[in-house]
């Protein structure tokens, strides 16, 4: 595969199958932007624009990415169809319904038949899926790893003072 990756190329794909995912994703957002990681949102569905979904997916690693975020809600296919179309680590956000309350986007995405993992994450999860995503860059990416402790220090910080 050739790549095209540059050094302003996204790493992190955060895509939702729709534009009304978009507020349920502005904690993710909050998250890569804290941590000043280069990432791109993208409505892709896979229902109503599957060919360009699959060929996003196929083309992905090649531009640069290395860990994609899927989110959508209802029959959410979309983190399974991208995790179909390469090995790239493909995060699951399952996003809230007005009719099951996100109960059917969990389950959509979380069972994946075996040899095609989706990491799925809580329902409205986008903050924990920003920090996974972060987490397996830190693997590679020792400034990640160093942010993502402070992230977790100022985490214990908060629980240690807060005054109940
Ligand atoms: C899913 O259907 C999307 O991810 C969204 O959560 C849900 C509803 O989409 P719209 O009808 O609002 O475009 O594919």
């Amino acid at each position: 595969m050739k790549s095209k990756s540059s050094d302003s190329s996204p790493l992190i794909a955060v895509l939702m199958g729709s534009a009304s995912d978009a507020e349920n994703l502005e904690p993710a957002r909050e998250v890569l932007t804290e941590f000043g990681v280069r990432f791109e949102f993208k409505v892709l569905s896979a229902h109503r624009t599957p060919d360009h979904t699959l060929r996003y997916a196929e083309e992905a690693e090649g531009r640069g990415i290395e860990v994609i975020i899927a989110a959508a809600g209802g029959a959410a296919h979309l983190a399974g169809v991208v995790a179909a179309k390469t090995t790239l680590p493909v995060i699951g956000l399952p996003i809230k319904t007005k009719a099951l309350n996100g109960l059917d986007s969990l389950l959509s995405i979380v069972q994946m038949p075996a040899g095609v993992p989706v990491a799925t994450v809580a329902i409205d999860g986008a903050a924990n899926a920003a920090l996974l995503a972060l987490q397996i860059l830190s693997i590679k990416y020792p400034e990640i790893k160093a942010k993502l402790g402070n992230y977790r220090q100022e985490l214990q910080n908060k629980v240690l003072q807060a005054k109940v």
